[in-house]
């Protein structure tokens, strides 16, 4: 019983020696595992209780069961300033500031080439067009041929045209869109093109092997050289500006007859000559002419019945232009000293 007593006043001492020295929660577990535990020091003192007499045994519990209490109530009291303290380290650790600000991204904005392609179209789009895309890689069939291009035309050639085999190219111009969606779609046709094409052209300042257009395309009964200079005229205002006015000058292209250039009054000077239209006062701005009835036939439009009109602006160019460039490369180099200014 003696012994007991020592063992017990010994295992209380050790705690309470022991219970100054933890600093944190975990260790203040470990504390009650060693103490308390199913394989702790109390449990291996209890065991040797084994041993006592009847009379002795409740006393020993009582003995047994003060220090437990004092050793829970210990552990129970230092825990609760030990997570005290670990939840202020902690809140302190993670305080963020609000206040402080953000790193800015970087703020993106559209090519202008995309610029001018989405500003043409969007005024298409309000004249009631269509949008319609196709392949870049063109039969040879659509590309050339069905648009009244024959063999041995100088667009034909090697020198200016990227054949992939001898009935695929990379398509010149948007038309071959245009072709398919005559084949395929019935009258009334409203429809731009916008694209890449690609010419066998060395880079330099006004030339490029890849470049954008836009193609537009109206087949209906009844559809008149009016309804084209009408359209158009429309056109060149809402880009240009109300008081713009349009000149068109006779020109030949294989798919329209007649075809014809078109002119603008110079948006910077409005026709009285200056630098920007080099005292022409005016500034070509497209293509245009009539769908050749050749070109209606080919694609199963009966010439009789529908009549068209055709045209194409060349993106680059409109933008240089526009925009006073002089290097066509400006718009393929992503040097980001250009690329801002259209911002
Ligand atoms: C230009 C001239 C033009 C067309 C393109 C066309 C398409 C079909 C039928 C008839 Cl499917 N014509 N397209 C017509 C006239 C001119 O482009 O100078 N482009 C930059």
């Amino acid at each position: 019983m003696s012994d007991l007593k020592q063992d017990l006043a010994r295992l209380k001492s050790n705690f309470d020696e022991a219970v100054t020295q933890v600093l944190t929660s975990q260790a203040v577990e470990q504390l009650k595992v060693q103490f308390l535990g199913k394989k702790g020091e109390m449990t291996s003192i209890l065991r040797g209780m084994g041993g006592l007499s009847a009379e002795e045994r409740p006393l020993a519990g009582q003995l047994a069961n003060q220090v437990r209490e004092h050793i829970e109530g210990q552990i129970e009291a230092v825990l609760t300033t030990i997570k005290e303290k670990e939840k202020n380290v902690r809140l302190k650790m993670e305080k963020i500031d609000v206040t402080i600000p953000g790193t800015r991204l970087p703020q993106g904005a559209r090519h202008p080439l995309t610029k001018v392609i989405d500003e043409i179209c969007g005024v298409f789009l309000g004249l009631g067009f269509s949008i319609a895309e196709g392949p870049e890689i063109e039969l040879d069939k659509y590309n050339f041929e069905m648009l009244r291009i024959p063999e041995g035309h100088p667009a034909r050639d090697t020198q200016d045209t990227f054949y992939i085999t001898e009935k695929m190219v990379l398509r010149t111009q948007t038309s071959p869109v245009q072709i398919r969606v005559m084949i395929e779609q019935e009258p009334p046709i409203k429809i731009v093109c916008p694209g890449k094409v690609y010419r066998s052209d060395a880079l330099d300042a006004t030339h490029s092997p890849i470049f954008h257009q836009i193609e537009g395309l109206v087949v209906d009964k009844g559809v008149t050289m009016g309804d084209l200079v009408g359209s158009l005229q429309l056109f060149a205002r809402q880009l240009f500006g109300e008081k713009t006015e349009i000149r068109l000058r006779p020109h030949h292209f294989p798919f329209t007859e007649p075809s014809c250039e078109v002119d603008i009054t110079c948006w910077n000077c409005g026709g009285a000559g200056c630098r920007t239209c080099k005292g022409e006062g005016w500034i070509e701005v497209l293509g245009a002419g009539m769908v050749h009835p050749g070109v209606l036939k080919n694609c199963g439009i009966d010439p009789d019945v529908y009549s068209g009109f055709a045209f194409g602006i060349g993106v680059e160019r409109t933008a240089m232009g526009r925009y006073g460039i002089d290097d066509i490369r400006n718009f393929y180099e992503n040097d980001l000293r250009f690329l801002r200014q259209f911002r």
